[in-house]
């Protein structure tokens, strides 16, 4: 089988890019088109984010490549999504799933329908910004249908209405078990079920590049595959794993977890709030989303952006586990001040103030790693699996102090790398698509043969990582 080279139009909250790969049976070969920042806008005291602004950098992309594309795929963080009108037309734009809308809307809906039913439905953590509640917060009057945002990318492309179904898995209108919109759960928030678009898999071809947007970027009529639209979802098929991992997805979200083929629907699990988000080829990835490299993004931005790799080089000389936050506290999700906010929830906690940025670098890496170690341990407790390794992919692998750090947390060897297992994941689907690899074990196969990784040991010290993690409970 000769080699085809591929698009992945790949959307971060904090930047997007068009990648080309080169795909063959021992080649994987992945190259920037195009990168772009992604900045939300407050307009009105709503944060949006700019999607045609969006959808032009992803044009211009495409256009950056003038040789021929055997296909496109679309992926992008969840959640969130675009309305359209009876006529196709946006109806405003996709609000950010960190404007504050939905404040106290879970908290109503959960006590309407209790924990227990959404739970059993749909597997989803509770996370305040699913689009179930963000539906329940926002006017559905003249919306004649949705689609996340990889699906309107692909609707405006094609022209043609779908739903991917491992983006669809995190709006919490899924049925975790038979993979379909969940009748239930649509009536409990009063969503007509022609709001919502027909299911497609990773793999199925959504249609060809009309007109319109052909002529902008010269790809007319090439095809646009459906891929793991979730951006967790394409990276996670892209861990260049065998055997029994745990994989961090690591980003402005650390998304901590195992894969299973089952999903986990128990009290337990409920309690300690996993996910089951689709995964590729049915999947089931069990994980909890942590707080991230977003406590350091907000950090940098209210420093005013100072150099990060001496800031880091900094961190790694500061005391470690000296002053602690809890990563996932919900106090660090929305935009604004963070060294304020970590360092008055350090205060709170009886820990040192960060007194340098330095040291506010080091809590926030320390904290990861132990939330990563936390989250890890009890995703393995709670599904029955063990794990031996941890792959830790995405930007966060490039952080050598996150990763060193993790290591030695977990207690465990752990593999870094790649950086941009979204967008790998995005073009393998594609390349499986057309016959240029086989199964899912071979595709990570390639990932693991053609792409720079580096191994971590831990250090032998956990009992270190254990009283850190007493004294932060
Ligand atoms: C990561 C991610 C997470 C999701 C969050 C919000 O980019 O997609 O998986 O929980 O963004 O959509």
């Amino acid at each position: 089988m000769s080699e085809k080279v591929f698009a992945a139009v790949d959307l971060g909250a904090s930047s997007g890019r068009v990648m080309t790969a080169r795909v063959g049976p021992d080649v994987l070969d992945l190259r920037e088109a195009r990168r772009f920042a992604n900045r939300p806008v407050r307009v009105n005291g709503t944060l949006h984010w700019d999607v045609l602004g969006l959808y032009g950098n992803v044009l211009d992309g495409l256009r950056a490549h003038p040789g021929e594309l055997a296909s496109i795929g679309i992926d992008s963080w969840a959640v969130d999504y675009g309305l359209l009108d009876e006529n196709g037309r946006l109806l405003g734009n996709p609000v950010h799933y960190r404007d504050g809308r939905t404040a106290g809307v879970m908290e109503r809906l959960r006590a309407e329908a209790g924990d227990d039913l959404l739970y059993r439905e749909s597997g989803l953590q509770f996370l305040p910004f699913n689009t179930i509640y963000q539906l329940a917060a926002d006017d559905l009057s003249r919306a004649h249908s949705l689609l996340l945002i990889p699906d309107l990318l692909a609707h405006w492309m094609t022209g043609e209405t779908v739903a991917e179904r491992t983006n669809a898995s995190t709006t919490g209108l899924l049925d975790a078990r038979t993979g379909l919109w969940s009748g239930t759960l649509l009536d409990l928030v009063g969503v007509p079920p022609g709001l919502l678009a027909p299911l497609v898999d990773p793999g199925e071809v959504i249609g060809r590049m009309g007109p319109e947007a052909g002529n902008e970027c010269g790809h007319r009529g090439t095809p646009v595959t459906a891929v793991a639209s979730h951006d967790t979802a394409s990276a996670v098929a892209a861990v260049p794993a065998s055997g029994r991992f745990g994989y961090i997805s690591c980003g402005t979200w650390s998304l901590v977890g195992v894969e299973l083929d089952e999903p986990v629907l128990g009290e337990e699990s409920r309690k300690a709030n996993f996910t089951n988000e689709g995964g590729i080829d049915g999947t089931v990835r069990y994980l909890r989303n942590v707080m991230g490299l977003w406590l350091l993004q907000e950090s940098m931005r209210a420093w005013g952006n100072p150099d990060l790799p001496a800031l880091l080089a900094e961190a790694a000389r500061a005391p470690g586990l000296r002053s602690l936050v809890d990563p996932d506290d919900p106090e660090f999700l929305p935009p604004g001040d963070m060294p304020s906010r970590i360092a008055a929830h350090c205060r709170r906690r009886g820990f040192p103030e960060p007194a340098t940025r330095a040291e506010t670098v080091r809590c926030i890496m320390d904290s990861l790693a132990l939330a990563h170690r936390e989250t890890l341990r009890e995703a393995a407790r709670l599904s029955g699996t063990e794990v031996e390794v941890v792959h830790l992919v995405g930007g966060g692998s490039r952080n050598e102090l996150l990763c060193r750090l993790t290591a030695d947390a977990c207690g465990l060897p752990l593999v870094a790398g790649p950086v941009e297992a979204t967008a790998l994941g995005n073009v393998l689907v594609q390349a499986r698509a057309h016959g240029i690899v086989g199964s899912l074990a071979e595709m990570r196969g390639l990932v693991a043969a053609t792409q720079p990784l580096r191994r971590y040991e831990p250090s032998a010290d956990t009992g270190r990582w254990d009283e850190a993690a007493e004294r932060l409970r």
